[in-house]
């Protein structure tokens, strides 16, 4: 979690030295790779990786996770021909929370048919799961994760949700929805639902979900102020300005080189001083 922060940051202890998005983390150590901010980029991505490992013999398969707007990109349509074509060990996930910011889910066809119908076209297995029922999530990737694993092809699952929220921060929904949509969406809050569902089992009860609530909000807080030491953003505890430079090409091209020390020079005009860390 800490190294979740960090990217968060872009601090010096993000191992991705700045050059990503808040919240489009990477783990190599755990096999997780961000989704791009080219949206849709990481399916034909995923597919690719998936046929490597099958090409390789070995047993690892793939999952990737896309938004229901992000279909109508290219990309994902590549990434479904692939996928089918080579039988790649695959599970492709279609988050449909039904907006893209401020686009309904019929600007990427979802008044016409399921994004888990579309499955069928390719020749992919295609399901449908309500989103908000994690055990019906899990149920269903567990399936499509045995048929990858067993070489009996990729599947597409639509995972029917809803965005409560804003899209990030700055976005408004007040702006393009109705203010009772949130409240009337009928599916329900899946970490409530599974709650529920546990105390009705007599697996669970509010005292131990309580505990466990103090437990996960008592952790981020310590792990925050454990990333904070490598530095907030805007603190200066950030990687080397030169560094942007770095890690692409094995010998940077001279205009890249011309740029590079343009950028440092106008840095030392601006900063005689220097400024720490940079
Ligand atoms: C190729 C590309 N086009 C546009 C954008 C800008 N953009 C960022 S998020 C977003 C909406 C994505 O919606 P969706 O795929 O439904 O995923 P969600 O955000 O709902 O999870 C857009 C248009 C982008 N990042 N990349």
């Amino acid at each position: 979690m800490i190294e979740m922060i960090n990217q968060i940051y872009s601090n010096k202890g993000d191992k991705l030295k700045g050059r990503q998005l808040p919240i489009m983390y990477s783990s190599r150590e755990h096999s997780f790779f961000s989704i791009s901010g080219n949206l849709a980029t990481q399916t034909p991505q995923a597919v690719g990786w998936a046929m490597a490992s099958a090409i390789k013999r070995d047993s690892r398969i793939a999952a990737t996770w896309v938004g229901e707007g992000s279909t109508a990109e290219g990309d994902f349509h590549s990434a479904c021909t692939f996928a089918t074509v080579y039988n790649a060990p695959v599970i492709l996930n279609v988050i449909n929370n039904q907006w893209a910011i401020s686009s309904f889910s019929g600007f990427a066809g979802a008044e016409r048919t399921t994004f888990a119908a579309r499955a069928l076209g390719y020749g992919l297995a295609g399901l449908r799961v309500d989103g908000n029922d994690p055990l019906a999530v899990y149920a269903a990737e567990r399936w499509a994760a045995n048929r990858a694993r067993a070489n009996a092809g990729p599947t597409l699952i639509e995972h029917f949700t809803y965005r409560a929220e804003g899209h990030s921060t700055s976005d408004d929904p007040s702006g393009y929805r109705s203010a009772q949509e949130r409240e009337e969406w009928p599916l329900g809050d899946p970490v409530m639902r599974l709650k529920n569902h546990l105390i009705e089992i007599g697996e669970w009860d509010e005292d131990r979900q309580e505990a466990l609530d103090k437990e996960c909000v008592d952790h981020v807080k310590a792990v925050t102020k454990e990333a904070e030491k490598n530095g907030i953003l805007g603190h200066g505890l950030h990687h080397p300005f030169k560094t942007m430079f770095e890690d692409v090409f094995e010998e940077l091209p001279w205009h890249l080189k011309e740029q590079s020390e343009q950028a440092i020079h106008e840095r030392e005009t601006k900063f005689p001083e220097g400024r720490p860390n940079s």
